[in-house]
């Protein structure tokens, strides 16, 4: 590594902090709540990331560099304290600094609201590439959404989940800057008009029906070992001043408040569905909103060093993160033919080599399609020059390749020709960008022969694979810093930037003295994880006990009732054989669903329900506890992660693109009981076949059985314990005087044909189980397991991940920052 960039010690940071506790947060040592000294040193690191950002920007100005622009409707950046910290090699000397204080620094960035802009896995994959990016020196820029609400905040009363607002810059936030040099004024609705020129020529002029500004508001993304900060840049609506100003001087002070607060509805929430499209109206708004502002953005700086376009494809490059951006496409033709007055094919021949898609999904439900309506109305031009795309495409493309096909020109068509006709938006990306990439190797080959087998066949080498990856910043050394201190005594301080460099800890999976040390580190990780789960749902666990881990979005593909279910014959072996042999387990679930998505809060319910029972069930003696950790997000992972023996990775094959939970908790020492689907098989390959426990229906035998004809009810007749853990949800047994509550699950498993397969799993699933059971009661061989995962999961860094889109698709170099 080279050599820290800040020579700051202990005294002088302390001394910092006091100073700006006092001058910047107008406080006083004697006084100063947690949060003012919390932001305090917040104020102090801002210090230092703003000296690192004005060279890193000035640097990439003076030597125009070419950038990626990730656009991404979602970036769930978590906290950034402990993250900044590390990442400018001032950990320790802060922790040293407050200590003189008589502060906790732990404590303190517990004071630190989550930055949940986004969802779950997709949303973070875009916070661990803009770390990575920063880490590796490569000019990025991140472009989203400024959201004023991130994802909601989960309570769960009686079992249920309630949906609360999630506030996190009521008191503000440190970290943002906003920048009102850089506005941008957005149109939306309106009309097109036909504009004869004087050379004759035909120009289309659109005549907007409102104009909305965007206010950026930038975050410092410095990476590890601080040489280069690049830009997470945000955009927040606001009513323009122009439009305001004319109701309000025709006395219509009223009004001007409607508009202004119809403005700022644009980017005040994020959507929370996953993997569901919403179709709504404003949702179309956000991604216009900030996809154009962002090309407005782009094309400023671009303008900067340039008079004219032919260095625009060659400096810009633009990353769609799934669908949600692609009508930045139509935009930024707009904007070069009707605004630059370039003609169509110049424009068009910029856009594919600009643009590049990355798939994150094969679940129908979850590919975007808009009514062609609602897109007239919104954004008349952009239909316009859609529309032209798939005429050209059409004519020059597939008819060129299925002359006279027209079942083949129906299928490829941007247009869905259906009642309403609907834009399809992968279609659209797929046509336009140079690569797309599907986020595992299983799921890019699934992406091509399965999703655009007809794109792979006119465009075979359009198609690539990135699989995903984590930063081993936050998600081994911020968050697991006992682990990473016994790394670094055991091979040097390179790893957190050479992930495969914890290789060399495999020669000591066998040495019981290390193994011991290794072991300790989990158990007081899952001593911590105790005192949370006390706290937060009141139940007791013991740490003696394996810690089961599944934490993710909820959806019906992941199975969390395939968990339940097995939880459940558990239960019912104990309750009819008190000595059924097995170690104590916890079940821990984190999860949020979608707030319209009734059967996936059904399940959560049930979860609740199930855990009440068994853990005041006297009984069972304390073998089996079911805990629910309400609001899973990023900081809750955290500590979730580090503690957890087994990793829960179950979706139906086939159906979870890559997943990277998966990833995070091998990182940190957990073994995966997983299907091969995804990430898994490759997790798989690197810690090898016996040092995690793969279960269940490959993806070949799953489109088998669903060929055959699955009867989810003849695993219900076959397996008696399949039927009696179905057949007590129909009872009031976990609800008490309220049978039939939990109904729903049963329904889902049996007369609606169980989708995904939970059944037709299940037994080799309880298998595993068993695996795992034995494999944990051999202690040097659970922690041998554990050790070859941690320390063989160099693959899954970001890190590499970058690289394979740097070398694949996005061809930029690195830069020094001086
Ligand atoms: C999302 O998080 C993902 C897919 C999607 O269509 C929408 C959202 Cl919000 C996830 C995938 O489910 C997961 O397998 C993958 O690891 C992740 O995206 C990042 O690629």
């Amino acid at each position: 590594m080279e050599k820290p960039l800040f020579t700051l010690d202990k005294e002088e940071f302390r001394k910092e902090v006091v100073h700006h506790l006092r001058t910047t947060l107008g406080t006083s040592e004697i006084k100063a709540s947690k949060q003012a000294w919390w932001m305090a040193t917040c104020v102090t690191i801002n210090h230092m990331l703003f000296e690192r950002l004005t060279s890193t920007q000035q640097t990439h100005l003076k030597k125009d560099t070419r950038a990626v622009h990730y656009f991404s409707a979602e970036f769930l950046m978590g906290r950034l304290t402990a993250n900044n910290l590390h990442n400018l090699g001032l950990y320790k000397v802060c922790e040293e600094a407050l200590k003189d204080l008589d502060l906790d620094l732990a404590d303190l960035c517990e004071e630190e609201p989550d930055m949940a802009l986004g969802n779950g896995g997709l949303g973070r994959l875009a916070a661990c590439f803009i770390d990575s990016l920063a880490t590796l020196g490569y000019p990025a820029l991140g472009y989203g959404l400024h959201y004023e609400h991130g994802l909601f905040r989960q309570e769960i009363r009686d079992g249920r989940q309630v949906e609360r607002p999630d506030s996190w810059r009521e008191y503000g936030n440190p970290w943002e800057i906003c920048r009102p040099e850089s506005v941008q004024d957005i149109p939306l609705y309106g009309y097109v008009e036909t504009v004869f020129g004087d050379d004759c020529k035909v120009r289309k002029v659109w005549r907007p029906g409102r104009v909305i500004k965007g206010v950026p508001w930038d975050i410092p993304i410095v990476g590890f070992g601080a040489q280069t900060v690049n830009i997470l840049r945000l955009w927040e609506s606001r009513a323009s001043d122009f439009f305001d100003w004319d109701v309000f001087n025709h006395g219509g002070y009223v009004d001007s408040q409607k508009e202004k607060a119809e403005a700022e509805t644009i980017s005040k929430v994020l959507y929370p569905n996953d993997e569901t499209e919403a179709g709504k109206e404003l949702r179309l708004i956000q991604q216009y909103f900030f996809c154009a502002c962002s090309l407005k953005d782009i094309m400023r700086r671009y303008k900067r060093t340039h008079t004219d376009f032919k260095a625009f494809a060659p400096q810009i490059a633009i990353q769609l993160n799934d669908t949600h951006p692609t009508v930045a496409i139509p935009e930024l033709m707009r904007e070069l033919i009707d605004e630059e007055g370039l003609e169509w094919q110049e424009a068009w021949d910029i856009c594919t080599k600009v643009f590049s898609y990355t798939n994150h999904t094969l679940l129908p439900e979850a590919l975007e399609t808009w009514p062609v309506y609602l897109f007239e109305r919104v954004l008349p031009r952009h239909l316009e020059i859609i529309y032209e795309i798939n005429a050209r495409f059409l004519k020059n493309e597939v008819d060129a390749k299925w002359p006279g096909n027209n079942d083949i020109k129906r299928k490829l068509s941007i247009i869905d020709e259906g009642n309403p006709r609907r834009v399809r938006m992968a279609n659209l990306c797929v046509i336009t960008s140079h690569k797309v990439n599907g986020v595992a190797e299983i799921h890019s080959k699934l992406v091509k022969e399965d999703l655009f087998p007809e794109f792979n066949e006119l465009w075979p080498d359009k198609f690539c694979n990135v699989t995903n990856g984590v930063t081993p910043r936050r998600w081994l050394l911020s968050c697991n810093q006992e682990l990473a201190d016994l790394f670094t005594e055991t091979v040097g301080t390179a790893w957190p930037l050479n992930l495969d460099a914890l290789r060399a800890v495999n020669k000591f999976a066998d040495d019981p003295a290390f193994q011991k040390k290794f072991m300790d580190i989990k158990q007081h990780n899952k001593q911590k994880l105790v005192k949370v789960i006390k706290a937060e749902t009141g139940i007791d666990v013991s740490a003696e006990a394996i810690f089961d881990i599944q934490i993710k979005r909820l959806h019906e593909y992941k199975r969390q009732q395939l968990n339940l279910l097995h939880i459940m014959v558990l239960y019912r072996r104990l309750l009819l054989n008190p000595d059924y042999d097995m170690h104590p387990r916890v079940f821990i679930f984190g999860s949020k669903a979608a707030p319209g998505y009734r059967v996936a809060k059904d399940i959560i319910y049930a979860i609740n329900k199930v855990g009440e029972r068994i853990n005041n069930d006297p009984r069972i003696k304390d073998k089996l506890k079911v805990v629910f950790m309400p609001n899973y997000r990023v900081s809750l992972a955290e500590k979730l992660i580090p503690a957890a023996d087994v990793s829960e990775q179950i979706s139906t094959a086939g159906y979870e693109a890559s997943g990277t939970g998966n990833m995070k908790l091998a990182m940190n020492g957990a073994i995966t009981i997983g299907t091969l689907d995804g990430a898994n098989i490759e997790i798989a390959e690197e810690v090898g076949e016996d040092n995690c426990v793969i279960f269940g229906l490959t993806v070949e035998q799953v489109k088998e059985l669903k060929a055959r004809g699955y009867n989810p009810w003849d695993y219900y007749y076959a397996n008696p314990e399949i039927k009696a853990a179905l057949d007590w949800l129909d009872t009031d047994y976990f609800t008490p005087g309220h049978p039939g509550e939990l109904q729903s699950i049963k329904k889902a498993l049996l007369d609606y044909g169980d989708t995904y397969l939970t059944l037709a799993d299940f037994a080799a699933y309880d298998e595993a189980h068993k695996r795992v059971d034995s494999l944990y009661r051999d202690k040097a061989r659970w922690a041998k397991m554990a050790i070859i995962n941690a320390a063989s999961v160099g693959k899954f860094n970001s890190d590499r991940s970058i690289e394979d889109y740097i070398r694949q698709i996005w061809h930029l170099e690195k830069c020094d920052i001086a």
